[in-house]
Order: C-alpha cells, then sequence, then structure tokens
C-alpha cells in the first residue's frame, strides 16, 4: 500500500498502463498537494517524447470528482444506482461469503473471474487470474482483443513479433492495413511522419477515411471483412507481373505451385466485387508495393474483428513473404512485439504448481453465459458469482442487451473493483474502489515497440482506494489461498518475475527508463528463420494446430466467406471504430474526451443513403439489426462510402437515447478458427427517428482511384 508516500514536487517517470500498443513513457507531475498534475511525454527511444492528448490530460481523469474513493453495497433492486458506503473489512468479508456459497453449492467453476485490459501492468493483471487459477474457479478464454489476429499472424509467420517500429525511417512505403494509428497509436503516426518527410509513401487500408488516410498518399477504402480478397489479388498480381522475389520464396517459405495455382485464380477484377475497390486500384497498389523493396506494413487489429480475421492477417501477411520484402532495412512486417520480452510468467500467474482444471468460458460471450446457454456454459454450472477487475464487459462486450439481463440475475453475485461507476458497476452487488496507474507499482511490456518498463507510484492512492494486487491479496487470505505471490508487494513480485526472466531488477528497470528488447537484424526479420519448426513462413499453414474450428479454414491464403452479409434487411457494414479521445470505455468519464468526440454518439452516414432514407447532419436515428436498436445523431460525410456505416466507440450506454449501446448490434458469435469478438463485422439497417429503413444500395461507391502521389 502506498498511503503514506512522501511527497516530493516535481517530475517523476512513469509509464503509460493502457492498452495501447505505444505503452508511452511518461513523466508525471506531482503537485505541492501531493496530487498529480501535468502528465508529459518521457524519454524513452521509441515513445519519445510524445503522447496523445488524452492522457496529457490525466489529471482530469485521476483527480476527478466522481472517482470511486470507498466500498460500496447495493442498496436498492440490481441496476438502479442505489448504493451505500461499507467498510472494506465487511467489503471483504462480503464477497468472501458469496464465493464460498456459490463455491459450496455449486463447486468452484460457478465463480468466474473476469478481468481484462484496463491497465496492461502485469503484475496488477495477474493477481485475479493467480487466484482463479488456484482456488479452481472458471476460466476465460481471452477473446476481445487479439484472438483473431494472432491466429492469423501464428499460421504464416509462426510468432508474434515483427520488425522494429522504427526502423519506418528506413521505409520507402508504409502501409497502414486495417488500423488508424492517428487515434489508437500516436508514435507510430510520429515515426510515420519522419519517414514521409524523407521518402517514404504512406498507404491506408480502411474502410472509411479516417485521419490517418487523410494525411496517407492513397488510400483503399474496402468493403469491412474482406481484407483477404485485397490481399490474394496483390500477390497475383505480384506473381504475374515477375514483382515476386523467387529465390527468397525458395529459401525462406512453403510456397509452391499449388498456392502459385490457387493465386492464379484469385485475379483483380475476382477482388474488386468482393471488396468494392476496383481492379485498377488494387493494380496500381500491387504495383508499388511490388516494386519497393522497403516496404513496412503495419497489421492493425481493426481488419481481424471479422469472423474472416484470422484468414485475412494470414493472407495480408504474406505480402511480405512474397515481395521478400523482410530482407531489407525498414522492410517487412509488425503486427505486435509481444513475443519479444521472454517473461517467464509461471510464478505469476500461480502455475508454477498443480492447479485444478476448470472449464475456460468465452468472454466475449458473457451475455450467453449468463443467460445460462448451455452451449456457452462449456458443459459446466451456471456461473453463480462474478469477480471483475479491470473491464467493463456492459459497455465492451458483444450482446450488450443480453449481457445487461444477465447482469440484472437475482442469483447472481457480482463484485466489480473499479475506479468510476462504470455501466458495469451499477450493474453490481459491490463496488470496491481501485487505484490507478499513477497510484501503484507495475511493469509493462509493449505491443507496438520493444522496450520492457517499469514504474513506480508517484502519488498516494486517494480516499479508501487499493490496487487489485492489493485487494485480491486480501482476497486470497480470507478465502484461505496461498501462493507466495500474495505475500509480496507489487514491486516484489515484478522484480521476482523479472529475475525468473533473467531481466535486470524491478529498481534497475525504474531507473533505466526500460530495457530495449530489440533483435539483431537477421532475427527480427526472421532470416535465420520464422516461427515454425522448419523454419519457413507458412503460405499453407496448420490450422489444426491454431484453434478448434479449423475444418472451415482455407487451405491457402484467401477471402473466406463467413461475414455477416448484408441483406435487403440491413443493408449496410457497420464498422464501430476505436475514437481518438477515448480508449476503449477508458475517458469516457472525462468532459474534455467527450467534447472531443463532438458530445454525443454519432454513427457517420455517405450523403447518398442519407438523402434516399430523409435523414440530414445532426438528425437522430436508429439503427438496428436482428439484436436490437440504438438511437443515437447522424453525421452525414463522404468519409465513409455509401454501404459502410461507422459508429466512433465506445460511448457508455447512457449515452445512447433509449440506453442501449452500440455493442447491442454486435453479435457474440465467435471467429475462425479460435474464438475471438468480431467488433466491426455486423450488419444493419439505418432509419430517421420514425423513417422506414428501406434504403437500397443502388450505386457503387464512387471510385476512390487509386493514385499515389507522384506517380
Ligand atoms: N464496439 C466495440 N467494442 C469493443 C471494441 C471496439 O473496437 N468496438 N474494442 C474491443 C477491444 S480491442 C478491447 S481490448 C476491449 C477492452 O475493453 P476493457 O477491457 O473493458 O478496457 P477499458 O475500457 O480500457 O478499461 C476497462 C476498465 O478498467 C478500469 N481500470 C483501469 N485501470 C484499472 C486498475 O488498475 N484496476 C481496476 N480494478 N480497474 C482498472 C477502467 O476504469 C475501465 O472502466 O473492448 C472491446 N470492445
Ligand atoms: N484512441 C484510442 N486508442 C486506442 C483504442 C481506442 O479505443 N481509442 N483502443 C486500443 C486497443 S484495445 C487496441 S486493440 C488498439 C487497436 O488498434 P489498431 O491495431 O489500430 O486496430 P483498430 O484501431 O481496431 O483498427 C481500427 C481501424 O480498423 C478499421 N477496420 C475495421 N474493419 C476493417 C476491415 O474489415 N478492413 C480494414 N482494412 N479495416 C477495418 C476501422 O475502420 C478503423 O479505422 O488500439 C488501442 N488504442
Ligand atoms: S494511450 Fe497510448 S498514445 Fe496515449 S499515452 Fe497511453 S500509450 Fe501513449
Ligand atoms: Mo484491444
Amino acid at each position: 500500500m502506498n498511503d503514506r508516500l512522501p511527497v516530493t514536487p516535481g517530475f517523476v517517470p512513469s509509464v503509460c498502463p493502457h492498452d495501447c500498443p505505444s505503452t508511452c513513457a511518461l513523466r508525471l507531475e506531482v503537485g505541492a498537494d501531493g496530487r498529480l498534475g501535468r502528465v508529459r511525454g518521457g524519454g524513452q527511444a521509441y515513445t519519445d517524447g510524445v503522447i496523445c492528448a488524452k492522457v496529457a490530460r490525466y489529471a482530469e481523469r485521476a483527480n476527478h470528482p466522481e472517482r470511486l474513493l470507498r466500498p460500496l453495497r447495493r442498496v436498492g433492486p440490481k441496476g438502479d444506482g442505489r448504493f451505500e458506503p461499507v467498510s472494506w473489512n465487511d467489503a471483504l468479508d462480503i464477497v468472501a461469503e458469496n464465493l464460498r456459497r456459490a463455491m459450496e453449492k455449486s463447486g468452484p467453476e460457478s465463480v468466474w473471474p473476469y478481468h481484462y485490459a484496463g491497465t496492461m501492468g502485469l503484475a496488477q493483471r495477474a493477481a485475479l487470474r493467480r487466484l482463479g487459477h488456484l482456488a479452481g474457479w472458471s476460466r476465460q478464454r481471452e477473446t476481445f482483443c487479439v484472438a483473431l489476429a494472432d491466429a492469423g499472424w501464428q499460421a504464416g509467420v509462426g510468432v508474434k513479433r515483427g520488425v522494429d517500429a522504427r526502423e519506418i525511417v528506413d521505409s520507402e512505403l508504409i502501409v497502414a492495413w486495417g488500423c488508424n494509428p492517428a487515434h489508437t497509436q500516436i508514435n507510430f503516426m510520429h515515426w510515420a511522419h519522419k519517414a514521409c518527410a524523407s521518402r517514404a509513401r504512406l498507404v491506408v487500408v480502411d474502410p472509411y477515411r479516417t485521419p490517418t488516410a487523410e494525411r496517407a498518399d492513397a488510400h483503399l477504402a474496402i468493403k469491412p471483412g474482406t481484407d483477404g480478397a485485397l490481399a490474394c489479388a496483390v500477390m497475383h498480381v505480384l506473381l504475374a507481373e515477375g514483382l515476386a522475389d523467387r529465390a527468397y520464396l525458395t529459401r525462406h517459405t512453403d510456397f509452391s505451385p499449388a498456392v502459385e495455382a490457387h493465386l492464379a485464380k484469385r485475379s483483380p477484377r475476382w477482388a474488386a466485387a468482393i471488396t468494392g475497390l476496383s481492379a485498377e486500384e488494387i493494380v496500381a497498389f500491387a504495383r508499388l508495393y511490388g516494386s519497393t523493396r522497403a516496404s513496412f506494413l503495419r497489421a492493425g487489429h481493426g481488419f481481424t474483428r471479422q469472423r474472416n480475421g484470422a484468414a485475412a492477417m494470414h493472407a495480408v501477411s504474406c505480402l511480405p513473404a512474397v515481395t521478400g520484402a523482410w530482407q531489407a532495412r525498414g522492410g517487412g512486417a509488425l503486427y505486435g512485439q509481444a513475443a519479444l520480452y521472454g517473461l517467464d510468467r509461471r510464478f505469476l500467474n500461480g502455475l508454477d504448481r498443480p492447479v485444478p482444471a476448470a472449464r475456460a468460458l468465452d468472454m466475449a460471450a458473457i451475455g450467453r453465459v449468463l443467460n445460462g446457454e448451455d452451449a456457452a456454459l462449456a458443459g459446466g454450472p451456471k456461473v453463480a458469482a462474478m469477480l471483475i477487475q479491470n473491464t467493463n464487459p456492459a459497455m465492451v462486450a458483444p450482446e450488450s442487451a443480453a449481457v445487461r439481463r444477465g447482469f440484472l440475475r437475482p442469483d447472481l453475485f457480482v463484485c466489480v473493483h473499479e475506479q468510476f461507476m462504470t455501466d458495469t458497476a451499477r450493474l453490481a452487488d459491490l463496488i470496491l474502489p481501485a487505484t490507478m496507474f499513477s497510484e501503484h507499482d507495475d511493469l509493462y511490456q509493449a505491443s507496438g515497440h520493444t522496450f520492457l518498463q517499469a514504474a513506480k507510484a508517484a502519488v498516494a492512492a486517494p480516499g479508501e482506494c487499493r490496487s487489485n494486487h492489493d485487494f485480491i491479496g486480501e482476497l486470497a487470505a480470507r478465502l484461505g489461498v496461498e501462493h507466495p505471490a500474495f505475500d509480496m508487494d507489487a514491486a516484489a513480485l515484478a522484480d521476482r518475475l523479472l529475475r525468473d526472466s533473467g531481466k535486470p531488477g524491478f529498481a534497475e528497470l525504474v531507473r533505466s527508463g526500460g530495457q530495449d528488447c530489440a533483435l539483431p537484424f537477421k532475427k527480427a526479420h526472421f532470416l535465420d528463420g520464422f516461427g515454425h519448426a522448419d523454419g519457413r513462413f507458412r503460405f499453407m499453414p496448420d490450422w489444426s494446430a491454431i484453434g478448434p474450428d479449423h475444418q472451415i479454414m482455407p487451405a491457402f491464403p484467401d477471402h473466406l466467406a463467413v461475414i455477416e452479409e448484408v441483406s435487403a434487411d440491413t443493408p449496410f457494414r457497420l464498422v464501430s471504430a476505436p475514437a481518438r479521445h477515448f480508449l476503449n470505455s477508458s475517458f469516457t468519464e472525462t468532459e474534455s474526451s467527450r467534447a472531443g468526440q463532438g458530445g454525443r454518439p454519432t454513427v457517420l452516414v455517405h450523403p447518398g443513403p442519407a438523402k434516399s432514407l430523409g435523414i440530414g447532419d445532426g438528425d437522430p436515428v436508429r439503427l438496428g439489426n436482428r439484436r436490437g436498436s440504438v438511437r443515437l445523431r447522424a453525421r452525414v460525410t463522404d468519409r465513409v462510402p455509401p454501404g459502410t456505416l461507422v459508429v466512433e466507440s465506445l460511448w457508455p450506454n447512457a449515452c445512447f437515447a433509449g440506453g442501449l449501446g452500440i455493442n447491442a448490434l454486435v453479435g457474440a458469435e465467435p471467429g475462425y478458427p479460435n474464438g475471438g469478438a468480431a467488433y466491426h463485422d455486423t450488419a444493419a439497417w439505418l432509419s430517421a427517428e420514425d423513417g422506414a429503413h428501406g434504403w437500397k444500395r443502388t450505386a457503387r461507391s464512387p471510385a476512390q482511384r487509386f493514385e499515389p502521389r507522384g506517380t
């Protein structure tokens, strides 16, 4: 606990804890009053002093008048928002008693510890997972974010790492594929600016004209869920026009005549019909990509949040293998760097000893689980008690109407450990106040760069806030669950994790500003082998090694036609893309972020369909499908093509007239082959508030010609 931290006014080093590829080094100003003041970028070589606006204003969030400061117990009916303060001691008794009761009645698997990405700090994230492992509670399949993208990357490359993003200063071409770094990782844009100022061109593949696309030399406004088709047609052109590196293919991949014969059938015309792009655009992009040696592919998560997202990622990841771009400095690809750090997490997660076996529940199917659907319960008992930490499922999970219904079940006990009265906290029986990153110690790895970083608390925890690690440690003691990690403080635990993994200790990492885990050129570029046993990149993946639903997966890179297609009733494809001023559901409580997002949720719609539906800019509209409908405002803009709608997310449910948020329209049917939430794979209708929703797609989207600057 850090409630007696001495106050030393001035700036102290820290690390941004949010689920963002940038994991920025920060400097936190501690005011004379001991509270968090200004936040600036730190000196670490990748983030280089640059941070996003929402975190620069962190004091607004940390010192927010609505911050939860003491434990609260529900007094009214579930969900009506009436709570009374209780002491921590009583709160811990209540949790322990309810968990014990559930376990006695229906077995340990009736308890579901549910946690995700509020903080990415390794020690603070691990506590609940560890307690669950040791107590034999239900496990969680972590399907919100990376399940689809990881599966697709693993299929071809075989290990989750890629080229150091700093290398893009040596790139001639940067392809931001299905990601919007101007919103989601500002530091990449910072590096891209440097690269473009010298010689690089930037191409963006995204269904709408994002701020990243606006700054690009060319934008391919693809239909959501069709990236596999585009990638195949690009490979078709590369192979047909002599732009493939045949020597590289032979030496480093499993490329074969069978793969080539398959791709010969995937012509630009074939792809044009699927992607909504013109064959000319596809050919122009393929020629640009194929004639550039140092091409850097930044593969995002965005295009993989589709039921075919793993197949799409695999197809896209084939591109640098065809041109041999991996051989060039500034060439190759990056999706994520998780495998760089080599941390031995067995002790951290309580898996250094035998633990009871338990079923695993799909976190994205939480609505189905809580409503007792057999398939979702994976052969185990009904969930009777939940401990929720570090995530806000009532808002961020698919099928949010069902999630809410589930939480209202009278026989379900829910404890939420939170910083704010979120949509999920409001549905709880017990709410516990949580610290923020500036108030606890932790260790961070990054997905968008190569630094392992550590940070100490800078300010004292306000009110009665406790960290994840401290709260779970105390709960473990009450439940009689033992593990040495529960007896350590977070810094000592991080230190143990580091030393188990052959790294410098915690204090050393704090002092040095982080360890750069970047690999030497040859290894980082897989010139000494890809992640598979034979060292070869796989055009023909072994999907059976990657996920249970592998039968449906294509033998070759391909477009897998399993997305939620449009129909006469639901003529639009809906993308709920990340908003610049929010981070998933975080920052929705700060005024400046809400104002930055225009004050209320909006749906971007093209002027064509808007006109035929009688919708004007700013009008109230309904957006729906078979799962329900939500009410928000229209923003009429040609930044989206006619058949696509975009809702920049995530707004709290209560910000939508009617109280149902955007995830009420997103289905929990998992992606292939290993699950994963398909947040941008939704068919929907749109209507004026009281109008009909009969828009028919008559014209093709106006051609968005691919004409790279300077060609
Ligand atoms: N429609 C739609 N839905 C999406 C997405 C989308 O693009 N569209 N994106 C999805 C993705 S990629 C992700 S990763 C998920 C993420 O969704 P979540 O895992 O819910 O992540 P956040 O919204 O960032 O944070 C959740 C909560 O954690 C709390 N928190 C932060 N730090 C701490 C801490 O130290 N302790 C405790 N106890 N609480 C803390 C915050 O206050 C916040 O309320 O959302 C998914 N949902
Ligand atoms: N400001 C801000 N930053 C964030 C987040 C946030 O919510 N707000 N979320 C954080 C989290 S949890 C994550 S995982 C990362 C994600 O960061 P990224 O890897 O950048 O992935 P996304 O942001 O999900 O990608 C978003 C883009 O994908 C596009 N997209 C959607 N469907 C398709 C498709 O089928 N094909 C193609 N080509 N593009 C498609 C969307 O239009 C959107 O512009 O960002 C993190 N950073
Ligand atoms: S949210 Fe992302 S860009 Fe902003 S400070 Fe944190 S890590 Fe950096
Ligand atoms: Mo995410």
